[in-house]
């Protein structure tokens, strides 16, 4: 992708990207706190908030969002980016892998995906494997012109063992992880929030121009959630890639209403970008 601040994903160069990948990586668990949630039906509906740039689904939930637009004829939903790769939370394995489940092609010519998302494990015992993977969706996408958002998530073996860092929320470690962003050709880079600024501005200082998202984490008061996106933007993050903050909520409505303003808000002249 050439231009990513022209893509669909993105309202005006910001980004809120809506994640419901939730029932492959951790399963029934994170539908409790709203058993509504474990509905895709409901979160395509909180989808179509004006917040939200881009809904982020597993392939078998893909298929679903297009059958769910067609049955109530919505042709204006938010564009689709379709997780290439994913995994449970119940296999047994030596070290962390995610494998590829869709193929840029289907995703794209099947599916329309307007975006592929893929998350990479550095630090595992499979991270050479996983750089292999993510050459050939990244190269698959150029072909697409579609972007690519690298799930960052350095961990494993390689960083527990390493007395150098202090685990998967060492600042060190973040900005590694998004540095590999920048390095291994990804459009947008998500990555996990320390919960300090600092660190944010550290890891901005790695990435160049590449767009920057936080991820969204477990689920925490709308002020601290708000704070933190607040927080990131404010040192030159791009937005949000968020799950269950918003789906665990009565009315995600409201604080997608607040993202809003945090994130689309202009701030001289007090108006909303609107998109595209
Ligand atoms: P949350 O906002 O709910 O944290 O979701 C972001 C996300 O990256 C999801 O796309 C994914 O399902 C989940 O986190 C994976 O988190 P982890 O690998 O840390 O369990």
């Amino acid at each position: 992708m050439k231009n990513i601040s022209e893509a669909s994903i993105l309202r005006n160069g910001k980004s809120l990207i809506l994640a419901y990948d939730h029932g492959t990586e951790h399963g029934p668990v994170d539908f409790e706190p709203l058993p509504e949630s474990a509905n895709p039906e409901h979160v395509f509906r909180v989808g179509r908030h004006d917040a939200v740039t881009a809904i982020a689904l597993q392939k078998g939930n893909a298929e679903y969002y297009r059958e769910w637009e067609e049955d109530k004829g919505i042709s204006n939903g938010a564009p689709l980016l379709v997780k290439i790769n994913g995994n449970s939370a119940l296999a047994k394995r030596e070290d962390y892998y995610s494998p590829k489940q869709c193929s840029v092609q289907y995703a794209v010519e099947e599916l329309g995906a307007e975006a592929v998302g893929y998350t990479i494990y550095a630090g595992s015992i499979h991270e050479d494997k996983m750089w292999e993977d993510f050459r050939q969706v990244q190269e698959e996408a150029r072909k697409y012109g579609v972007p690519v958002v690298m799930w960052s998530y350095p961990r494993g073996k390689g960083i527990e063992e390493n007395s150098d860092y202090s685990g998967q929320k060492d600042p060190e470690v973040v900005a590694y992880g998004a540095r590999l962003g920048l390095e291994l050709g990804a459009d947008m880079v998500k990555c996990k929030y320390t919960g300090r600024q600092e660190d944010w501005k550290y890891l901005e200082s790695q990435v160049g121009d590449l767009k920057t998202v936080i991820s969204g984490g477990s689920k925490r008061s709308d002020k601290e959630f708000l704070q933190d996106v607040k927080d990131t933007i404010e040192v030159g993050g791009n937005g949000l890639a968020v799950g269950r903050n918003i789906f665990q909520r009565e009315e995600p409505e409201k604080l997608l209403d607040k993202l809003e303003e945090v994130v689309f808000k202009d701030e001289d002249s007090g108006e909303f970008v609107q998109n595209g």
